[in-house]
Parts: structure tokens; C-alpha cells; sequence
């Protein structure tokens, strides 16, 4: 059962003295807004909350520290005082770095997700697997839990909502998440600005990544698929390996069902990306390569030389989807 009863969820927050809030590894949209909507909810109501993200939170994300009391960017690395951990739009502990691998005598006490992965782990839970982001399940359940939904909480929640969706435009988008999102809107969440900030906008070093994306891209029948090397990136001056929103664009190919982005790490593995058009899933692609994530959107990172991940997983993406 992936669901508790909100209640016990809500009592668990009430009688805690510090709540930690995370987010996950490589932060995106979803995550920051998720634990930036909740960790304000509850410092709304007095509560001592620290914001946890062990990487970086991207650049494209930190207008909504003008929200913040300091206007500051309020994420620390590892929680301090803590004694509630809350882990939204996270599928299982590991997503939230090191913490929880080091600290195994610590277990998470409230998961909120939307991942069809999410294996159940936290001791309170509540898991919508065809929710189209996290910060849909929060802008619904939120107000049931008796929160108020401010304007800068709206804000963050509809900053997931749109980086999640792809601005609406993913085949899991419903009416519901719609509705959602306009319940938002009303609450002074900024659209335009919010998809312009956090989704549209992209920097010339993306650009330049996009360049060698292109440049080393194999179409194999449906399936696109591309990589991109360590000196490659730097000398772009590109420092992270996120995918940039590249396995999206192949994946956005006429006739392509499938596409996958290589991405060599800073410590000789490689980071995959997958995309997908509905009848292909690629989450259980994913899983087999110990990775997660949805039916059309899911990532791994694997151990080796870039060419061999290349042909194996290339060989098992065709084997269990094609
Ligand atoms: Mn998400």
C-alpha cells in the first residue's frame, strides 16, 4: 500500500521539532519546488525547517529564493538538528545522495512521489504513480492536509509542475494537473515568468552542448541516440553532466520512439538518459541498469568505459522495448 492516511502524515509533521526537507541528487524542477512548497507550508505555521540538497541547485531555479525570508538560497547539504526527514518526489532513499547510506541507523518518515519505481521505503508514505509531477500530488493534497497554498508556495509548486511536464505538453498530463496548476495561477503563481525562467530559457554553454549532441548523434532505425565525452563538455564549459534538455530534442525526432543520451562523468561512469512516446517504457530499461524513473522519462548511471555502456545498453534498450 503506497498510501497512508493523510492524517497520520499530517500528525507526523505536527509533532515534529526540526523537519528536514530534501531534495534529490541533481535537483530539477519538481524536487526544488517540492521541498521548497512543503519546507514553507511548515514555516508558515512556526516550524523549524531545513532545506536539504546535497548538489547544487541549478541556476534556473534560484528566482525562487526571492521568496526565502534573506532572499537567500536556503539549501544546506546535510541536515543538522532534523528529527522528521521528508523526502518529496523521491523513489527510493539513495536519490538524496550519501545521507541516508551513511546515517542507516535514520529512516525517512514521510515520502511523497509520483514515481511508478518508488519501492514503498519511508515509514509514512503517499505515492501517486500517474500524477504527472510531485508537485501535483502536493498542490492536491497540501490544502487537504489544512495548508494554505501562499503565493510564493504556488509558485514553487507550479515551477515543478511546468519543468516536469514539459509545460504541460507530457503524455501524463490530465485535466486534473491542469486544474491544479490554474488553482495556482490564481494564487499568484507567475506562468509566463515561471516557463520562461525555469523552463525556456537556456545559456550559449547549452548551446554549445546541444553542437556536440548533434554532431555525435546515431539514428538506428526508432531509436536516436547520442553522447557526450568529458573533454567534450569542458571544452564547451559545461562543468555538470546534465542532459540540458538534449534527449528531449532526439527524442522530439519524426519517427523516433525512443532516445537515449551517454553522458560521461567526472568519475569514469556514465550517466544515461532515456526518452519515450507512450508503448515504450523505458523505466524498466532503466531498473535493469539499476537506474528508475517514469514509462517516458528515466536515467541510470553505469559503471565503465562510455563505449561498452554504450553497446549494452543500446542492445538491451532494443531487446526489451523494440
Ligand atoms: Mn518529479
Amino acid at each position: 500500500m503506497l498510501k497512508d492516511d493523510l492524517t497520520l502524515i499530517r500528525n507526523r509533521l505536527d509533532s515534529a521539532g526540526t523537519i528536514a526537507v530534501f531534495a534529490h541528487i541533481r535537483p530539477d524542477g519538481d524536487s526544488v519546488g517540492a521541498a521548497l512548497a512543503l519546507g514553507w507550508a511548515l514555516e508558515d505555521e512556526g516550524k523549524k525547517v531545513e532545506f536539504v540538497s546535497e548538489d547544487p541547485i541549478p541556476e534556473r531555479f534560484w528566482f525562487l529564493f526571492q521568496f526565502t525570508a534573506d532572499g537567500k538560497n536556503p539549501f544546506i547539504p546535510e541536515p543538522v538538528n532534523a528529527d522528521c526527514y521528508v523526502v518529496p518526489d523521491i523513489s527510493s532513499p539513495d536519490r538524496v545522495g550519501a545521507f541516508f547510506q551513511n546515517h542507516p541507523e535514520i529512516k525517512t518518515d514521510i515520502c511523497i512521489d509520483h514515481h511508478v519505481s518508488n519501492t514503498g521505503f519511508s515509514k509514512l508514505k503517499w505515492v501517486e504513480p500517474d500524477t504527472p509531477a510531485a508537485c501535483c500530488v502536493l498542490a492536491d493534497i497540501m490544502p487537504k492536509m489544512g495548508f494554505t497554498l501562499t503565493k510564493r508556495i504556488s509558485s514553487a509548486l507550479l515551477c515543478g509542475i511546468i519543468t516536469d511536464t514539459n509545460s504541460f505538453s507530457n503524455s501524463d498530463v490530465n485535466t486534473k494537473a491542469l486544474r491544479l496548476a490554474a488553482d495556482l495561477i490564481d494564487n499568484g503563481a507567475e506562468l509566463f515568468k515561471i516557463c520562461r525562467t525555469a523552463y525556456k530559457e537556456h545559456s550559449i554553454q547549452e548551446m554549445e552542448y546541444w553542437r556536440i549532441g548533434m554532431n555525435n548523434m546515431h539514428i538506428e532505425g526508432e531509436l536516436a541516440w547520442s553522447y557526450i565525452l568529458t573533454s567534450e563538455r569542458k571544452a564547451a564549459g559545461i562543468e555538470s553532466d546534465e542532459d540540458n534538455g538534449f534527449t528531449n530534442y532526439m527524442g522530439n525526432t519524426t519517427g523516433i520512439k525512443t532516445s537515449i543520451l551517454f553522458t560521461e562523468t567526472n568519475n569514469n561512469s556514465v550517466k544515461i538518459s532515456w526518452r519515450s512516446v507512450p508503448g515504450y517504457d523505458v523505466a524498466k530499461v532503466a531498473v535493469s541498469f539499476g537506474g528508475g524513473g517514469h514509462k517516458a522519462a528515466s536515467g541510470a548511471t553505469v559503471n565503465g568505459a562510455i563505449d561498452t555502456v554504450i553497446r549494452d545498453v543500446i542492445d538491451k534498450t532494443k531487446e526489451m522495448l523494440f
